[in-house]
């Protein structure tokens, strides 16, 4: 096509995307606040434990910084606001942060399961306690700040959006003290599904009118599950991703999406959209070349095995000293052996953002 064709196409093709609001701006939000693990920890963790690798270089390698993002860049999240026309989320717990335009309480390494229930059932408690119900507790404690009463929080929530996706660390526990696919399944997913509830519903107490809930990757397609869990695993999908495991990511989305429906129901004037990051990621798999995501089981930073990763080695994890960095993480898909690079979450949040926003109902 000549030039004045490419350039009409391309005046049209940019009117359509406006006019059909290709991105988060149609939603008009002033403020977005986040609840989750590492998938959207944008700096939070790092206050609670500054020696993390995390912390520093080569995490955040692609934006010149490291944010205690575990990354080598942007996270979904920061898609997400970029995408609203939105500064980056600033973390809860950094002090410097002022909370303008909403908050993140994310912390890498957390549960949706409370520490009592943790140990309750035995499982290991980590090194962070700022699990799901703690996150929901210190947005109690910020909009304290913001509004004095349930007609004011809601006045001022009307064009705030609020995310959760939180769960893959419960699972991740359970599987590393042994239990089993089936154990997991009838113990563990109901618990975790049942804490994500209880935590939509406070926020709707909140005053929110807008709520993502997010689902789990199927992280049986993670360096780390496919170094850890590829013996006892009984059954691969054709990507070579660990079906069996895969399962109770895909359940546990199964359980999410009806506690979304009942959370509709009681509130049919809160607008909440589950956001099926399982069948993103299968389909980013499925894309990669055209997204030019070519290597999708190793992990881009970190070394040993057949996927570049060895747990539970301090000295070999990525960003220890001298552990080595793909020159390509564009080309890759995990960062490390559990997150993925920052041309991965793009590709991930293009495919989410699709799916969601004819449901965020903006435009009307
Ligand atoms: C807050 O800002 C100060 C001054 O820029 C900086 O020295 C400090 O490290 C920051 N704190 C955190 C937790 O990032
Ligand atoms: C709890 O787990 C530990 C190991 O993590 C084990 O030694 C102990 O026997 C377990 N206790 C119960 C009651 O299962
Ligand atoms: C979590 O741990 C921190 C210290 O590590 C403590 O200050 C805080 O009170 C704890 N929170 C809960 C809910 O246990
Ligand atoms: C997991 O539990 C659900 C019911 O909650 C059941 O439909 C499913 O078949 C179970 N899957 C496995 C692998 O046990
Ligand atoms: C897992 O399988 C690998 C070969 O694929 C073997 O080298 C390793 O010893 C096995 N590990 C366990 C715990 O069975
Ligand atoms: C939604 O409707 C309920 C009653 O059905 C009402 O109590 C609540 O204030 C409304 N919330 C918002 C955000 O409008
Ligand atoms: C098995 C494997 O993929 N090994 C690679 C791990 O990463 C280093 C550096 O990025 C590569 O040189 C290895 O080939």
């Amino acid at each position: 096509m000549n030039l004045s064709t490419f350039i009409i196409n391309f005046i049209i093709v940019s009117f359509i995307s406006n006019t059909y609001g290709a991105d988060l701006t149609s939603c008009k939000l002033d403020a977005i606040y986040q609840f989750g693990d590492s998938l959207s920890d944008t700096g939070n963790s790092i206050v609670e434990v500054p020696q993390a690798y995390h912390a520093r270089l080569p995490y955040g390698e692609t934006i010149g910084k490291a944010t205690g993002r575990p990354s080598d860049g942007l996270l979904m999240i920061d898609y997400t606001a970029q995408s609203a026309g939105l500064p980056l989320l600033e973390p809860y717990e950094n002090p410097n942060s002022t909370f303008s335009h909403g908050a993140d309480f994310s912390v890498a390494g957390v549960t949706a399961l409370s520490k009592e229930t943790l140990m309750k059932l035995n499982l290991s408690l980590g090194f962070s306690n700022t699990s799901l119900e703690v996150q929901i507790e210190s947005m109690k404690k910020l909009l304290s700040t913001i509004c004095n009463n349930a007609r004011d929080c809601q006045e001022k929530l009307k064009s705030s959006l609020f995310i959760v996706g939180i769960g893959g660390n419960d699972y991740g526990r359970a599987f590393q003290r042994g239990d089993s696919v089936y154990e997991v399944n009838k113990t563990i997913v109901p618990l975790v599904v049942a804490a994500i509830e209880d935590s939509i519903q406070k926020i709707i107490n909140f005053g929110a009118r807008r709520i993502i809930v997010t689902g789990s990757y199927p992280i049986g397609c993670s360096p780390a599950y496919l170094t850890m869990f590829s013996n006892t695993s009984t059954t691969k999908d054709s990507f070579g991703c660990l079906k069996d495991y895969n399962d109770i990511f895909f359940n546990h989305g199964v359980g999410l999406k009806i506690a979304v429906e009942k959370a509709t129901k009681a509130n049919p004037n809160v607008t909440i959209v589950f956001s099926d990051l399982y069948n993103a990621l299968l389909s980013v798999i499925k894309d990669r070349s055209t997204l030019g995501l070519t290597s999708y089981q190793n992990a881009c930073c970190g070394t040993g095995g057949k996927y570049n990763v060895t747990l539970g080695q301090l000295d070999k994890m990525c960003g220890a000293k001298d552990i080595p960095v793909c020159p390509n993480p564009k080309e890759y898909l995990f960062w490390d052996e559990w997150h993925f690079t920052h041309q991965a979450n793009k590709a991930l949040f293009d495919f989410l953002l699709t799916e969601m926003l004819p449901k965020l109902q903006c435009t009307s």
